[in-house]
């Protein structure tokens, strides 16, 4: 019997995640990687990846059913939100790649860090990312090492057809001509 094991990718910058699934691809089918912005419909995405970070042990996805305190209206939708131990939230959750037909014995599971001190802290992080997560507060609420350049954070910051006028625009201006490079 076939035997799944998804991998799960953990990376500062999207722009490596996309390139290792992009190498992927010569080995693995399309349908076996499953990209993070892909929709089958409203709050139905192909895969939750804060759930699978979650049980793969590499970010605790904090969510509003864990609180048993919290002073939010019943009817309010509260988004989830994941903290990795050592990047906060400065991180990307990519693509999860199913591997059919691999085993791996030595594999156990693995129980994502709880990061977060007490109930008042988990609160916190919900309200900021909720509230105000344009000022990325949220991803800081624990002490990183390491976060976005500028760069990066201005291209999360736009969305729809905005970003593929940004990437030409930072490709014309950082991307040496073919001719320049000779
Ligand atoms: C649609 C979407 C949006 C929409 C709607 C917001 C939303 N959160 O739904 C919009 C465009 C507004 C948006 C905005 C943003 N988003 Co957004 N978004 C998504 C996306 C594509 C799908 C989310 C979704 O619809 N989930 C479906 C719901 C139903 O899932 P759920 O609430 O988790 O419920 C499931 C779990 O509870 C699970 N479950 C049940 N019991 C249990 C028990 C346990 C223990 C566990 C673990 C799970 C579990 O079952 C439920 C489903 O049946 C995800 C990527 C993805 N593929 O997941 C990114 C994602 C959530 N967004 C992200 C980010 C960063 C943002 C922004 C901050 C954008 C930015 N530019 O920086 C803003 C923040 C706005 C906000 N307050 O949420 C990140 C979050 C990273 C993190 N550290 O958690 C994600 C994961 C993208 C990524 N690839 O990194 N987003």
């Amino acid at each position: 019997m076939a035997t799944l094991l998804a991998l799960w990718l953990t990376v500062t910058q999207a722009t490596q995640t996309v390139a290792v699934a992009m190498q992927m691809r010569q080995y693995i089918p399309d349908k076996n990687i499953l990209y993070p912005h892909h929709m089958l419909g409203p709050r139905h995405p192909t895969i939750l990846v804060q759930t699978a970070g979650h049980v793969a042990g590499a970010a605790y996805y904090y969510q509003r059913k864990d609180i048993t305190n919290g002073s939010w209206p019943k009817n309010k939708t509260i988004h989830g939100v994941s903290i990795h131990p050592v990047y906060g939230g400065w991180f990307y959750m990519g693509p999860v790649i199913i591997l059919e037909d691999v085993t791996c014995p030595t594999y156990g599971k693995k129980e994502p860090e709880d990061v977060l001190v007490d109930e008042p802290m988990k609160i916190e992080l919900l309200n900021l990312f909720n509230g105000e997560w344009q000022n990325q507060k949220w991803r800081d609420i624990i002490c990183v090492t390491k976060n976005y350049t500028e760069e990066y954070l201005e291209y999360r910051m736009i969305y729809g057809d905005g970003r593929t006028e940004w990437v030409t625009k930072y490709y014309d201006e950082h991307c040496p001509k073919e001719q320049e490079r000779e």
